[in-house]
């Protein structure tokens, strides 16, 4: 390798090193901001551009809600129908993972419906 040459590859290298490696610092959103995790919340998320490696931080009352990562199927239904994981914190801090798209819905009887889901890209 040319001397003239080597300085520019390795910057490029050390670029490359640091880039993979902050992407695991993520942004943290509460999600509902103010109001939190709460009725009505559906619809927080649209616009913003939430990505692989940021933090969903769900606050809400543990003794009124709870938080379930379900599939589309049941986001859309409303009812938790397969093996889901249920959060019961509320103070529940999700990392989102790259790719596709993930969804949590509150299964308290009647919050779902009452707009306690959302659906993220990440
Ligand atoms: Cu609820």
């Amino acid at each position: 390798m040319a001397r003239g040459t080597m300085v520019p590859t390795l910057l490029v290298l050390l670029l490359a090193v640091c880039c993979a490696t902050t992407v695991v610092h993520g942004k943290e959103w509460t999600v509902g901001d103010n109001k939190g995790w709460s009725f009505g919340v559906s619809g927080w998320e649209s616009g913003k551009h939430i990505q692989s490696g940021d933090v969903l931080v769900f606050k809400y009352n543990l003794s009124m809600h709870n938080m379930v990562q379900v599939g589309e199927e049941d986001y859309n239904s409303c009812i938790v129908s397969s093996p889901s994981r249920t959060y019961t914190s509320g103070n529940d801090h999700i990392q989102l993972a790259r790719g596709g798209k993930v969804f949590f819905i509150c299964n308290l009887p009647g919050h779902c419906q009452q707009g306690m889901k959302i659906a993220i890209t990440a």
